[in-house]
């Protein structure tokens, strides 16, 4: 388990190799303690994009706002597990998911997220009393930055997981990329892709233990073109363990993703990536790999 290389109490770090400097987003003090974990994933400093992942601990007074938030949900039973397409056969997906969405504008109906054959279609936040919660994400965001459109509910129970995959966001400008609240403790895995040029100065692996109340950020700009994430199954059976992740993100939308959307010639394929990760999962296998690729239903 890596440990993290630095906890600042200040907001500008100067890497020992390298002139420039590197800001990272002020804890608003309304949310969070002052502490922030820094945990480079490059393997030099100074070469190659600078990549990090950051650890923020929120107070216990936003805490327990986010608890409570998180238990009505759950006793609303919100999130939902859902029967994928892989390989031609339906898979039950390894966790619990709901999409929410910050502000649907009438008439534009909302937002949607498909993969290995599922559409989730999102919920307004007012619905959910997410709003709280999207205050407190956005106010890790650098100046200027444009805001969250929707966020990503996971539900762990047990050995449930999420394999190895890249957010999709390929045009990232945003330097605070995804941002993720957790709720319950969890080990996040990270990884450099292979095959993709430059990706070769990140490391080969970091696993960051995330506890109850903390939120990381996958910060650095083009973070999801180079490094991918997991939240891996436990090695054994833990009845009664559960972990809940909230992913903010921007849901941009890419240039191909729109002309494919323009297209007569749609295409419904399920990532690749995804069914090789669900295919494993329904062996038992230990580790996944799949990529999520978000596409409006
Ligand atoms: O649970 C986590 O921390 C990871 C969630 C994740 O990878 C995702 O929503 O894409």
């Amino acid at each position: 388990m890596s440990r993290p290389e630095d906890t600042v109490m200040v907001y500008t770090c100067v890497p020992r190799t390298c002139t420039s400097t590197m800001e990272f987003p002020k804890p608003d003090m309304r949310f969070f303690t002052g502490e922030v974990d820094v945990y480079p994933l490059n393997t030099e400093k100074g070469v190659g994009r600078a990549l990090h992942v950051l650890v923020y601990k929120l107070k216990p007074t936003s805490q327990e706002i986010l608890r409570k938030t998180v238990t009505a949900l759950h006793d609303e039973n919100m999130c939902q597990r859902y029967i994928g397409t892989v390989f031609n056969r339906k898979v039950e997906l390894p966790r619990g998911q709901l999409l929410v969405e910050k502000s649907p504008k009438e008439g534009e109906g909302s937002l949607t997220y498909r993969y290995s054959g599922i559409c989730l279609e999102a919920v307004p936040a007012v619905k959910v009393g997410f709003m709280p919660l999207f205050e407190m994400a956005e106010s890790l965001m650098m100046p200027g930055e444009k805001g969250f459109r929707g966020v990503l509910v996971n539900k762990y129970d047990n050995r449930d997981s999420v394999g190895w995959h890249s957010d999709r966001d390929p045009e990232q400008v945003e330097i605070t990329g995804v941002i993720c609240i957790s709720v319950g403790d969890g080990t996040v895995s990270f990884r450099r892709k292979k095959n993709v040029p430059g990706a070769e100065h990140f490391v080969l692996r970091k696993d960051i233990e995330v506890k109850d109340g903390e939120v990381y950020i996958m910060f650095g700009e083009e973070f999801q073109q180079y490094i991918e994430h997991a939240y891996l199954p436990l090695k054994k059976n833990v009845d009664g363990a559960t972990r809940t992740s909230l992913t903010f993100r921007r849901f941009s939308k890419h240039k191909a993703q729109k002309r494919k959307k323009n297209s007569a010639t749609q295409s419904n394929k399920t990532p690749a990536d995804e069914e090789a990760h669900t295919a494993q999962v329904a062996k038992k296998a230990r580790t996944g790999s799949h990529g999520h690729q978000e596409d409006e239903c």
